[in-house]
């Protein structure tokens, strides 16, 4: 397979925290696209803006960067199961690896606040999924528990694992464009990958590979914005499940991030989020589920305030693959189900509905 890329510990070895002989557990993640959205430049006023695709990862989402690195040093360590809290792609994600793994996963997800799809795949991957009477935030208190006293490995962000596997996207852009953007922008429900793509430029910086570290926009969802409110959220709200998370896990390195690549958060409603997911399938071309429309719904936002410089060139990175929440595509703008009108076969009266021209 000297063609194929080889999954980011492989790819990434040199800069990763792992020893050498390490019995690697991987489904090839990473090496996802870059693709140029004129559109959304367009929209925003910047000169260039780029989405980093994360959805093209295995599972459909940017948490398999993480669980590769979580997995692996899970196994190295002789466990024999995985845990994690979830609110739907870290549980499709550890439930694949541990598969791969030949190990048991457990996910505690919020009662009926995932997606179908996410669900289809957990189950799909056998692991034993428990829906827990409570948010996100519960379920992870109670991971944390059990990993503590019982023989089963915590895969969540607060494992720094996963925040080592992440920060190879920051990696990848630098090496597509050549350079590091100005902004980069992304939605943020427990921070962790904000956190890793921090740790990535920081360490391109450190090495003289970038001049600097763009500054990091993250977004949240105004019903789930602990960052803008400056503390824990106890009910959070929104519509993007994938983020309906109060009490954020990395939000010390959050903010160091913040800081530190002169950044900032800020929140956006759900209307703007759903309103975003559409412009990205729409006009760019990119299927995302609405929590990763976050990001670019922040940055329009930001926009709108006079924020972005013209000459600006930005990467947006859109999470997870708009497969895995199908619903919101399902509707119109005023909320009414979409479905294909019914036709005969005749070619005439298919031309009529559809408005053709005759040549
Ligand atoms: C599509 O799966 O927390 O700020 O349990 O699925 O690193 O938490 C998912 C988070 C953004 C936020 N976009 O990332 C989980 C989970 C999508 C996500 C985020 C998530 P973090």
């Amino acid at each position: 397979m000297a063609n194929q890329w080889r999954g980011v510990i492989t790819e990434y070895f040199d800069r990763l925290d792992i020893a050498p002989g390490t019995k690697i557990i991987t489904l090839g993640e990473g090496g996802t696209p870059l693709v140029h959205a004129p559109a959304l430049a367009k929209l925003v006023g910047a000169e260039e803006v780029w989405l980093k695709v994360e959805g093209m990862n295995p599972t459909g989402s940017f948490k398999d960067r993480g669980m590769t690195m979580a997995v692996t040093k899970a196994v190295a360590h002789g466990a024999k199961a995985v845990i994690c809290a979830s609110t739907g792609n870290t549980s499709a994600s550890a439930a694949a690896y541990a598969a791969a793994a030949g190990i048991k996963s457990v996910v505690l997800i919020p009662e009926g606040k995932i997606t179908l799809g996410k669900l289809a795949q957990a189950i799909a991957h056998k692991a034993s999924i428990l829906q827990v009477k409570g948010n996100f935030d519960d379920c992870l208190v109670l991971a944390r528990d059990l990993s503590e006293n019982y023989a089963v490995h915590l895969v969540n962000s607060v494992n720094p694992d996963r925040i080592e596997g992440q920060k190879t996207a920051s990696f990848e852009v630098v090496e597509s464009l050549g350079f590091a953007p100005d902004f980069h922008v992304m939605p943020v429900g427990n921070a962790g990958n904000y956190s890793a793509y921090f740790k990535g430029y920081l360490e391109e910086f450190n090495e003289g590979i970038i001049k600097a570290v763009p500054k990091l926009w993250g977004f949240q969802a105004e019903g789930s914005a602990p960052f803008v409110a400056g503390h824990p959220i106890e009910n959070p709200e929104t519509i993007a499940t994938a983020i309906r998370i109060g009490n954020p896990a990395s939000w010390d390195l959050a903010l160091s991030a913040q800081e530190c690549s002169q950044g900032e958060f800020g929140a956006v409603s759900d209307a703007e989020i759903l309103s975003m997911h559409r412009f990205l399938s729409n006009e760019v071309g990119v299927f995302v589920e609405p929590s990763s429309a976050t990001g670019a719904a922040g940055l329009f936002k930001n926009s709108k305030l006079g924020k972005v410089p013209a000459g600006a060139k930005i990467v947006v990175t859109v999470t997870g693959h708009g497969l895995k929440d199908v619903g919101w595509a399902l509707k119109d703008e005023n909320g009414n189900e979409v479905s294909p009108t019914s036709c005969s076969k005749d070619a005439a009266e298919v031309a009529e509905l559809l408005g053709l021209e005759k040549n």
